[in-house]
């Protein structure tokens, strides 16, 4: 059987292949292959980093990337639990963002004006006890997740060490706790086989030798390698360094020699790009940070983003909803990539019990449906208002967190359907009628709907299948009914630019109503007429959980006339819609309950393949 599912698969790419040359014949310019697609095989690097390759010495080269079974094995993990906490969680503000002081190296330095004075943030280690702290609880909350690896702030920006460090007494050690928490927690995760990875900021804004730019080999030779020795010589097998180097270049941190000492001590570790400029991909993954993102199937993603409230602690605030949540875990391996997602502890030691009873669920969800998440891959179908698929062996897993109804009708899948049913045990037709996968379901789709498509192929070779046109409305014009501030414009929304600086990055751009708004409603003005059969509504981001009632309709202009096509109860991050039919509309218009709580940073309308 495997011999012939070979053949098959092998005859697939042969006629695959020759359609796309038959394509390219005509327009031989989609032969070239960027980098850049997301999708095409092998994965090419860019220019910069492959010209970087060439000048280095030769002894680090093989040094550069992970073994390539390390990253499989990642990848099949799929979800991992960040945890972002130091002495500075006995205040509620952002982690080392949240102190007013220097931040050498950094745009921002000299420019602050707010947050814990310096001297009182770093102070804090004085004070820190964190005698609830309990590492067994904290890796079964992580275990009952359905998390496969953990994410622990071992040093952020502002230098403080959660581990005992002979390089700086700015350490756990130094605190009235003074109990080595690092060691407690990487023995309880490798009791229970979750792979642990240290998050560590090679900029340290606390270390005299940092602040020094003119002596960046005496902090790289006597502060960067030694601590970074520590923690990978200190707690026996470590899986994962993730860097947040905050966009500075390789050679900063002497990058090829640092990585290849990492790899000499701990051969198997998976590595994250952010030891170098992101935007060269160094590192064996891509790393989009409180976004999810784009369908990329041909070099390792990871979103991280926050459960609720910021990175470190920030006050007691609530987790994201239930319904988003498994909405971002499966939009997030659907496009091909890991979900790290955050809590930051209280000074105490605590875990936040919302953030608790969240991760909970999660893991609840994920013991009936963890088979279309762990060990899968994106695709074939690339992702839609409608929903997206991860694949793994025979199997094709049809995750419709889109409001799709009852019925979908997708572009066919070039192999047999030899059965089709709901993860959570509910019958579903399928119809796989010429070039069309049609299928019914027994009632609505929800976010938990997962459909399992078994097939009589091996589903990894399966070239990707689009199921949506280019978005209608990227030339579209905003207007609404009010505009909170020049910085939250319907104008804005469009221009989807990352403009607003919050935690260490840039986040995108939104509308959001004056708060007086009793009926705020945001239209887009179409060019010409289209055809449009979906459309995505983003709201907020995710880790911030709407409370309101922020129910909402969709209308669009139809021959010159509003037709009411759509309504909601309840906004949530992504509210991806599945049209009734097609319609041919020269306006979009979308009219919510409130004005509370209500951010849009996304409006965008397709028509479907
Ligand atoms: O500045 C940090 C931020 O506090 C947080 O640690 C995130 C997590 O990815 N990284 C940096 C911002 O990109």
């Amino acid at each position: 059987m495997k011999i012939t599912t070979y053949y098959l698969t092998c005859l697939l790419l042969v006629c695959s292949g020759f359609s796309l040359i038959a394509n390219a014949a005509a327009d031989h310019h989609l032969i070239k292959r960027t980098h850049d697609d997301g999708i095409s095989f092998p994965y090419v690097a860019p220019k910069k980093h492959s010209n970087y390759l060439k000048k280095i010495d030769r002894q680090y080269l093989p040094y550069m990337q992970a073994q390539p079974e390390m990253i499989s094995a990642w990848q099949d993990d799929r979800f991992g639990v960040f945890i972002h906490w130091d002495h500075s969680s006995q205040v509620p503000v952002s982690m080392s963002w949240g102190r007013k002081g220097a931040r050498p190296h950094h745009s921002t330095d000299g420019k602050v004006t707010k947050g814990v004075p310096e001297q009182e943030y770093n102070d804090l280690a004085k004070t820190f006890n964190p005698k609830n702290f309990d590492a067994s609880n904290w890796m079964d909350i992580i275990e009952s997740a359905g998390a496969k690896y953990v994410v622990f702030t071992a040093k952020h920006h502002a230098g403080f060490a959660m581990w005992d460090s002979k390089v700086s007494d700015f350490d756990i050690m130094s605190t009235p706790y003074g109990k080595d928490v690092t060691k407690e927690l990487v023995a309880e995760a490798q009791k229970r086989g979750i792979k642990f990875h240290f998050y560590y900021s090679q900029p340290d804004w606390y270390e005299e030798m940092y602040r020094d730019a003119k002596n960046k080999d005496k902090f790289n030779r006597e502060f960067l390698f030694p601590q970074i020795r520590e923690l990978l010589t200190q707690y026996g097998k470590i899986d994962g360094i993730w860097f947040d180097g905050l966009g500075k270049g390789i050679d900063t941190w002497y990058g090829p020699e640092l990585i290849t000492m990492m790899r000499k001590l701990q051969p198997h570790l998976v590595v994250n790009h952010r030891w170098g400029n992101p935007s060269w991909r160094f590192g064996d993954y891509d790393g989009p940070e409180r976004k999810i993102g784009r369908f990329q199937i041909n070099r390792p993603w990871e979103t991280c983003t926050i459960i609720g409230g910021g990175w470190g602690w920030m006050g007691d605030q609530p987790p994201m909803s239930y319904n988003d949540s498994i909405d971002l875990l499966s939009i997030t391996a659907s496009r091909g990539g890991n979900l790290l997602l955050n809590t930051g502890p209280t000074g105490l030691g605590e875990i936040n019990p919302t953030h608790v009873q969240r991760l909970k669920e999660m893991g609840q969800w994920l013991s009936i449906n963890g088979e279309s998440i762990y060990g899968t891959r994106g695709g074939p179908y690339i992702d839609g208002p409608w929903g997206g698929s991860t694949r793994k062996d025979n199997t094709i897993y049809l995750h419709l967190y889109g409001d799709i109804g009852k019925e979908l009708s997708l572009p066919n899948i070039p192999i047999k359907v030899n059965s089709a049913f709901t993860l959570n045990g509910n019958k579903v037709e399928i119809r796989q009628e010429y070039n069309r996968l049609n299928l019914s379901l027994a009632e609505n789709a929800s976010t938990e709907t997962v459909v399992k498509l078994e097939v009589n192929a091996d589903t990894t070779y399966l070239p990707v299948i689009a199921t949506i046109n280019e978005a209608v409305t990227l030339a579209a014009t905003a207007t609404s009914s009010s505009d909170k501030s020049s910085k939250f414009t319907a104008a804005k929304m469009i221009s989807g630019s990352a403009t607003n600086f919050s935690e260490g990055i840039n986040v995108r751009d939104s509308w959001s109503p004056e708060p007086t708004d009793n009926k705020p409603w945001i239209q887009l003005d179409l060019p010409t007429e289209q055809d449009v059969d979906y459309i995505n509504i983003g709201s907020q981001s995710y880790g911030k959980l709407i409370t309101e009632n922020l129910g909402f309709v969709v209308k669009l202009k139809v021959a010159g006339q509003w037709q009411q096509v759509y309504q909601s109860k309840q906004l949530k991050v992504t509210n991806g819609i599945v049209f009734d039919k097609t319609y041919q509309a020269s306006a979009i218009r979308v009219e919510f309950s409130s004005a509370k709580q209500l951010n849009i940073n996304e409006i965008i309308a397709y028509s479907a393949l």
